[in-house]
């Protein structure tokens, strides 16, 4: 066998069974292998960060890693958006990386640059493989990886002669290691400042977020008092009918120090301790308010959802009953479309076991609202915040979910990073319905521009977030690319586009036209409103803060 033949099978073995591609000269032989291994699936992409983003939403849907194929620096740094956001969001996926010959690196040819620094930004494990009989070897240790836990991109460098290289072996990959549970005494620590009648919080991420996780925290909460809260941008939520519906640690700080007040303990499981997306003039950057004991059930490395049952014995809250989210769906809204429209359509018509990925930036505080009752479904977030991610990952997930439908909520300019996946959704024939939500505009930059204290813009500022002049039409761009589109600038054309979209298989567009969700008045009054929420009574602050952002 080859270097590359036995590097997919070893990947395969190791279950790594889909492939996203954008090959080039130095990964020919991988690309030639990839015939002799049935099992190993290669899904080409007309741009990095698209194959890079489907690894990461067949990594969150499927569990197992997602391989990419890469050419070079060049290759490996157009993906690194995406790879950044599976990196935040702790997602396993392995990266191959296509290099030159050993011999030829002395050279200095063209495509010749420093791989693994450009990797090293967004995967803490990089090898560059030495030899055809080490390949198989550094490839079991790659995944095992990137599986963890915690979950990360693991990137291995392919030299072409490496790959081309005679008498390779398939190599099995290593067992896993059994994670930690928490210790006795962390879990008699945490069990005690629930049970002390003080006010406290679990704020749950990760891998706590898929229902046996989400219901041992909300037997913990009926028993105790303990509020629950997500982080912001969960990997991959479970939710819907029946499952605890939990407050979302909002975007914007203020609201997000509204939810922290008041708290004595703050309980991590699986979840970095909250603080600011970005930093803005005179505002806080770290959130755990002054006085709030930050205490860790279970850090990412551990077994998360283990050490919930241990405090959850510890309790004796088994047998407590969970609150839980009941059914219930919007009716079918009428006339013009409004973001509160389109959140309720969508409440409206998601089916179960739905896929969401929802990359719909100022919409996103909206769209969870419509769908709280829905039966029963998954929600994947932006969890590293680089946009063009959205797309992307719904390749992915169709990919490792076939028979589930999958929705993106896709914002104008965010979709624009990685349009290029409308391509693979099509030549793949993925059940997708791609929402793209046009407001023309990257709309929370204005939102931004008012919050970071910046003067009002002028024309030459404003022409940088205003994406009208042209207008992009999503509807004959994604046709172009092989995916049947619609428009809908009314609720029932949206509510009709979806049913088509759903009765028929394969990918679907549709472009919604939707009014940006701010006025130039309430983006102005913004900053002041959110400055005095601080000032409020707690109950009041709360009250509001509910009212803003659900
Ligand atoms: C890779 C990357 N580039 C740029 C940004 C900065 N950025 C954040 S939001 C945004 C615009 C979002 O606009 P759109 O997707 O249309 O959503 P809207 O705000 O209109 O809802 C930009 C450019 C980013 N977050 N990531």
């Amino acid at each position: 066998m080859n270097g590359a033949e036995a590097l997919i099978r070893t990947l395969v073995d190791a279950g790594v069974t889909t492939c996203f591609t954008n090959p080039g000269t130095s990964e020919m032989h991988f690309v030639a292998a990839l015939d002799s291994v049935p099992e190993m699936r290669a899904v080409l992409a007309l741009f990095e960060g698209v194959a890079t983003g489907a690894a990461d939403g067949y990594g969150r849907m499927s569990g197992s890693p997602g391989a990419t194929l890469l050419h070079l620096g060049p290759g490996l740094g157009n993906g690194l958006a995406n790879l950044h956001n599976a990196r935040r969001g702790k997602v396993p996926l392995v990266n191959i990386v296509g290099d030159h010959a050993t011999y030829h690196v002395k050279y200095d040819a063209q495509l010749q640059s420093d791989i693994e620094t450009v990797a090293r930004n967004v995967s803490p494990w990089v090898r560059t493989s030495k030899s055809t009989q080490d390949l198989t070897a550094d490839a079991a240790e790659a995944v095992a990886a990137a599986v963890g836990p915690p979950g990360q991109v693991a990137t291995l460098i392919l030299p072409a002669d490496v790959s081309w290289g005679e008498g390779a072996e398939p190599r099995r990959a290593p067992e896993l290691a059994v994670p930690p549970s928490a210790s006795a005494e962390v879990v008699e620590t945490v069990a005690k400042a629930l049970r002390g009648g003080r006010q406290a919080a679990l704020l749950l991420g990760g891998r706590t977020l898929r229902e046996p996780g989400l219901m041992a925290a909300a037997r913990i909460a009926a028993a105790t008092g303990a509020k629950l809260l997500l982080e912001t941008f969960p990997t991959r939520l479970e939710r819907g009918a029946g499952l605890p519906a939990i407050e979302r640690l909002a975007y914007v700080p203020e609201l997000a120090s509204v939810q922290l007040n008041g708290l004595r303990y703050l309980v991590l499981v699986d979840a970095k301790e909250p603080v600011s997306f970005f930093a803005y003039p005179g505002a806080e950057s770290y959130l755990v308010p002054d006085g709030c004991e930050v205490l860790v059930l279970a850090a990412p490395d551990q077994d998360v959802v283990g050490s919930l049952g241990s405090l959850l014995e510890a309790i004796g809250a088994g047998g407590a009953e969970p609150a839980v989210q009941p059914a219930g769906r919007p009716e079918r809204p009428t006339g013009e479309l409004t973001p509160e429209k389109v959140s309720e359509a969508i409440g409206a018509i998601l089916p179960e076991g739905a896929i969401v990925s929802d990359e719909s930036v100022t919409l996103s505080a909206l769209l969870p609202v419509g769908t709280a009752g829905a039966p029963r479904h998954d929600w994947m977030t932006l969890t590293g915040g680089a946009i063009g991610q959205g797309l992307p990952l719904a390749v992915g997930a169709a990919i490792a979910c076939p028979d589930r439908p999958v929705f993106a909520f896709e914002a104008d300019g965010s979709s624009m990073y990685t349009i290029q996946s409308l391509w693979t959704m099509a030549r793949e024939q993925l059940n997708v319905t791609v929402l793209l939500l046009n407001n023309r505009s990257y709309a929370i930059l204005n939102m931004e521009l008012a919050r970071v204290g910046a003067r009002a813009g002028g024309p030459k500022a404003r022409a940088q977030l205003d994406l009208g002049e042209p207008d992009v039409d999503f509807a004959a761009l994604a046709r172009s690319l092989g995916v049947p589109s619609s428009r809908a600038e009314t609720a029932e054309q949206l509510l009709g586009a979806l049913d088509r979209a759903l009765a028929e298989p394969g990918p679907h567009l549709i472009e919604a036209i939707v009014p940006t969700m701010f006025s130039p008045l309430q983006l102005r009054a913004m900053p002041h409103a959110l400055r005095a929420l601080g000032k409020l009574p707690r109950p009041m602050a709360a009250a509001l803060k509910r009212r803003l952002y659900p």
